[in-house]
């Protein structure tokens, strides 16, 4: 019929998994003004982190509840809400059931490395999280929406920095004289990272089994904050993580230099990485959604747009920062993690391009209005929670507290 020729209508229905999160909340309402259906499940234990660590975003965030009403009335458009854990299957079994997803974009896991490295329980609590939850995904999947598109927040990280060109998701290898187009191998260095690897296979074996149809999104390290529809109202900001465990390298060097505090390079600061804008995530998701994998099919994209060492993002906050009038110093803190500090690193990503992504790349422009966005906040900075205080080496099966 009409509509199955309309591969745009099969995908109208969204499921956003950790939509009240970074990446999820742009998302969610990127897509909800697009004209999507779009429905948030989260549990909230994002917001849970934030106090047992005693840590607060940069901007002040609504609560779930007050977002998504706000929303509606600036819009006129819902977003339906499912709050709980999707570790428990029963919950998410009738989240299911109640919005029959067309789609599901799942972002909701524990993401930070630092976290997953500050002891045993944690290490445990990432990979459970993170394993079970997705399995779960898969399985609900299987039994409720058999049709449904599965877009999946991976991470570059899976990859780690190995000494040859880094392809999208597969390596064609000759060895012995066969040829095999192979996974490409995963060396990721923290218990984090290597919860997204264990994803990986389970979501690759599931489509081959049980023919899922999924992407991989392997994204890089995310910076920026506003995106067109979190501008549209202070109860619709998103959050803003600087603190030495959940921000990520970018945005923290951002506000330190906001607020006076020197730039915290670890190591040589030779570390490279895919960086991207988060309106460009936003972007990424979509352009996945409505170009859906077909079924069976294991598909993966590297999401990223520009590499840089951390070396590199310290010199250039150094110089638009000095351009605002800003005194920017650069410290060199011994690394807190173990990983390469100068590397090869040149990691394709052209899928996405190929779907129609246009790049918001790092200007001087955007830095000087995220760094202006640091500075309006600055007041709500707690400058002991700057410096790192999890070291990969120490992890042991002490419960620690963390504290600056
Ligand atoms: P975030 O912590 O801000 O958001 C994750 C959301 O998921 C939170 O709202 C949390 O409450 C929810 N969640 C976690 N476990 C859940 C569970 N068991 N049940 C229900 N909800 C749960 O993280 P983010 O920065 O928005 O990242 C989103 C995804 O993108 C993650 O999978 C992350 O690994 C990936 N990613 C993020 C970045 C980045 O730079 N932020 C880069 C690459 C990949
Ligand atoms: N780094 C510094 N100084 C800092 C913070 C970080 O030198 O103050 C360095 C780190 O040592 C690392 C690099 O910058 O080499 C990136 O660290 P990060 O904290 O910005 O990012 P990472 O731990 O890799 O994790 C983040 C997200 C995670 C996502 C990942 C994408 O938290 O969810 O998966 O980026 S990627 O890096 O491509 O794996």
């Amino acid at each position: 019929g009409s509509l199955q020729s309309d591969p745009f209508s099969k995908s109208k229905k969204v499921m956003i998994i950790g939509g009240d999160g970074y990446c999820g909340w742009a998302t969610a309402l990127h897509l909800s003004n697009k004209g999507y259906e779009v429905a948030i499940v989260d549990n909230l234990v994002r917001r849970l982190f934030d106090h047992q660590l005693g840590i607060d975003s940069l901007t002040p965030i609504s609560s779930i509840q007050n977002r998504i009403q706000r929303w509606k009335s600036i819009t006129g458009k819902n977003i339906q809400l499912y709050i709980g854990d999707i570790c428990e299957f029963e919950f998410l079994a009738e989240a299911f059931k109640a919005f029959e997803p067309e789609s599901v974009v799942h972002f909701g896991e524990q993401r930070s490395a630092p976290y997953s490295m500050i002891d045993r329980s944690r290490a445990v609590y990432t990979q459970h999280n993170n394993v079970i939850g997705t399995l779960n995904v898969l399985f609900a999947i299987k039994e409720f929406s058999p049709e449904c598109h599965l877009v999946k927040l991976g991470t570059m990280g899976e990859y780690g920095t190995p000494n040859i060109d880094i392809e999208e998701g597969f390596i064609t290898i000759t060895h012995n004289g066969r040829t095999d187009t192979l996974p490409y191998p995963k060396q990721a260095s923290s218990f984090y990272h290597l919860s997204k690897v264990h994803d990986s296979h389970n979501i690759a074996f599931t489509c081959k089994a049980w023919g899922i149809q999924a992407t991989d999104l392997n994204q890089g390290v995310v910076y920026g904050v506003r995106t067109d529809e979190t501008e549209m109202h202070e109860e619709l900001y998103n959050r803003f993580d600087y603190d030495g465990v959940f921000g990520t390298a970018l945005n923290r060097f951002c506000v330190q230099a906001a607020v006076g505090h020197p730039l915290t390079v670890y190591g040589k600061g030779g570390q490279t990485r895919g960086y991207l804008d988060i309106r460009d995530t936003v972007q990424c998701v979509e352009l996945a959604i409505a170009n859906p994998a077909k079924q069976g099919e294991f598909r993966v994209f590297n999401q990223f747009t520009e590499q840089f060492s951390v070396n590199d993002l310290a010199k250039l906050v150094t110089t638009v920062g000095k351009e605002l009038g800003l005194d920017v110093q650069t410290m060199n803190v011994p690394n807190p993690r173990v990983e390469a500090e100068e590397h090869y690193y040149n990691a394709k990503h052209t899928k996405l391009i190929e779907l129609g992504l246009q790049p918001h790349l790092l200007s001087d422009s955007l830095l000087d209005s995220l760094l202006n966005f640091a500075i309006k906040y600055k007041d709500r900075v707690d400058t002991t929670q700057i410096m790192p205080t999890v070291s990969w080496k120490k992890i042991g099966v002490k419960p620690q507290s963390v504290t600056s």
